[in-house]
C-alpha cells in the first residue's frame, strides 16, 4: 500500500514525511522519498506485554514525499503524474505555518483539491474525444464505448462541481469500466494542517473551521493540525529525552502518530494479528477478507495447507491470557476457510502440507 504526501512547495510535506521515518530533514531533504512506515497499534504493544516475545512487528505502510503540485517544471510534472496514480490514497500538506489567516489556509486547501480535480477532468475530456473519434472510426463494440461515454459524462459534471468521485457509488460494472483510470479523486485523502506553535492554542478552531469548509464538498475526510516541524525534532530524539520533552510541553501523543493511524484507516483494511514467544505480528488484510486469505497473507503454505483457524479477540485474549486458556473458557473459535477475519482478532492458522 502506497500513501502519496502532497501539498504545494514548501508545505512541510518533507519536514512530516522525515518525522514519520524518524530521520532528520537534512537527511531526508531531496535523498529519501520513499520509506516503509510501522503503523501505531496498541493492541500489539499489549499483546506483545502478554507474551513478552523477542520480536515485535508492526505492519506497515509505504509514504512517498511527492513533488510540488504546484511545480513549473514540465519533467517535474509529467513524473509527479505519474508517481500519483500508483499512490493508494493522500495526505494532503496544507502548510497553514506561513499563512496569516484562516482564509488564506482555505485557499490553499482548495487549490490542492483543485490541481486533484483537474487532473481528473483532463483525463476525462480526452477519453471522452478519444471514444468519440473511436466510434467514428471503429464501430465495433460501439455499445460499449457508450456506455463508457454515459458514465464519464455522469462523472464529469461532478468534478466540475469541485467535488471528489470518491463520495459517488458505483455499480459493478462502472468500476470495472473505470479500473485502469486510476482517478485521483477517487483515491482517498485526508489533510493534515502544517501548524506552527504559535497557533496551537488556535487548532481546535481552525480545524472545526476547515471541516465545516470541507462539507460543501460533501467531503468528510480527515483533518489534522500537526506541527512538522517539532514532530521531526520530536522523531530524532533518543527515547528518554522525547519522554521527557513530550511530559515538559504536555504532549500526550505524537501528532505523528495520529497521521500515520489516520492515513492507515483511509486505506480501508483491517489488522490481524499473530502471537507467540518468538513474535508477535500484525498484518493487515482488505476489509471483508476470509480465513483463508489471512493464511496466505502470512505464508502461501499456510493457504495451501489449510486446516482450520483458531480465532480469537485481541481483548478476549488478553484477558484469559493465553490461546490455551482462550479455548478452556470456549472463546477461542475454529473457523474454517470461508471465515470472514474481523479487525482486532488473533489468527492461528492450523495447517499441513
Ligand atoms: N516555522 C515553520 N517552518 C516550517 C514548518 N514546516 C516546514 N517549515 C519550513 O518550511 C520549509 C519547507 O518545508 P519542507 O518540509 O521542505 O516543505 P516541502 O513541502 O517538502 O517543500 P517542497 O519539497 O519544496 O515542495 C523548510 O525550511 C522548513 O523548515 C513549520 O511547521 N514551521
Ligand atoms: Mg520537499
Amino acid at each position: 500500500m502506497n500513501i502519496g504526501i502532497l501539498g504545494l512547495k514548501s508545505s512541510g510535506k518533507t519536514t512530516l514525511f522525515s518525522s514519520f521515518i524518524d530521520k532528520t530533514y537534512d537527511e531526508v531533504n531531496w535523498k529519501i522519498n520513499m520509506g516503509s512506515v510501522n503503523i501505531p497499534d496498541e493492541r500489539l504493544l499489549m499483546l506483545s506485554g502478554l507474551y513478552k516475545p523477542q520480536k515485535t512487528i508492526h505492519a506497515n505502510v509505504n509514504f512517498e514525499d511527492c513533488l510540488p503540485l504546484d511545480t513549473a517544471v514540465k519533467n517535474d510534472k509529467i513524473k509527479l503524474a505519474d508517481s500519483l496514480k500508483n499512490m493508494d490514497a493522500f495526505i494532503c500538506v496544507a502548510g497553514a505555518y506561513r499563512r496569516y489567516n484562516t482564509e488564506e489556509i482555505l485557499k490553499e486547501i482548495e487549490k490542492i483539491r483543485t490541481e486533484l480535480v483537474f487532473s481528473d477532468i483532463d483525463f476525462v475530456i480526452k477519453r471522452i474525444e478519444r471514444l468519440d473519434k473511436d466510434i467514428k472510426l471503429q464501430p465495433k463494440n460501439k455499445d460499449l464505448k457508450e456506455m463508457e461515454i454515459n458514465l464519464l459524462k455522469k462523472i464529469e459534471p461532478v468534478l466540475e462541481n469541485g467535488e471528489f468521485l470518491s463520495k459517488l457509488s458505483f455499480d459493478d460494472h462502472e468500476k470495472k469500466m473505470m479500473l485502469n483510470y486510476n482517478l485521483l479523486t477517487l483515491k482517498p485523502s485526508c489533510y493534515i494542517l502544517n501548524i506552527s506553535e504559535k497557533m496551537s492554542n488556535d487548532a481546535a478552531l481552525l480545524l472545526k473551521t476547515v471541516k465545516e469548509s470541507l462539507e460543501k464538498f460533501k467531503d468528510n475526510s480527515y483533518v489534522i493540525a500537526v506541527n512538522a516541524s517539532l514532530e521531526s525534532e520530536i522523531a530524532c530524539m533518543s527515547n528518554d529525552y522525547k519522554k521527557q520533552f513530550m511530559k515538559e510541553y504536555g504532549i500526550e501523543k505524537s501528532g505523528k502518530d495520529s497521521v500515520i493511524q489516520a492515513a492507515f484507516n483511509m486505506l480501508d483494511l483491517i489488522t490481524f494479528f499473530t502471537v507467540g514467544k518468538d513474535e508477535c505480528r500484525a498484518w493487515t488484510l482488505k476489509k471483508n477478507s476470509t480465513a483463508l486469505m489471512a493464511a496466505g497473507a502470512i505464508h502461501s503454505d499456510l493457504a495451501r495447507g489449510f486446516i482450520r483457524a483458531e480465532v480469537i479477540d485481541y481483548k478476549d485474549l488478553l484477558e484469559a491470557g493465553s490461546l490455551n486458556e482462550g479455548k478452556k473458557r470456549g472463546i477461542l473459535r475454529l473457523e474454517g476457510k470461508t471465515y470472514i477475519v474481523k479487525d482486532g482478532e488473533i489468527v492461528h492458522i492450523m495447517f499441513n502440507v
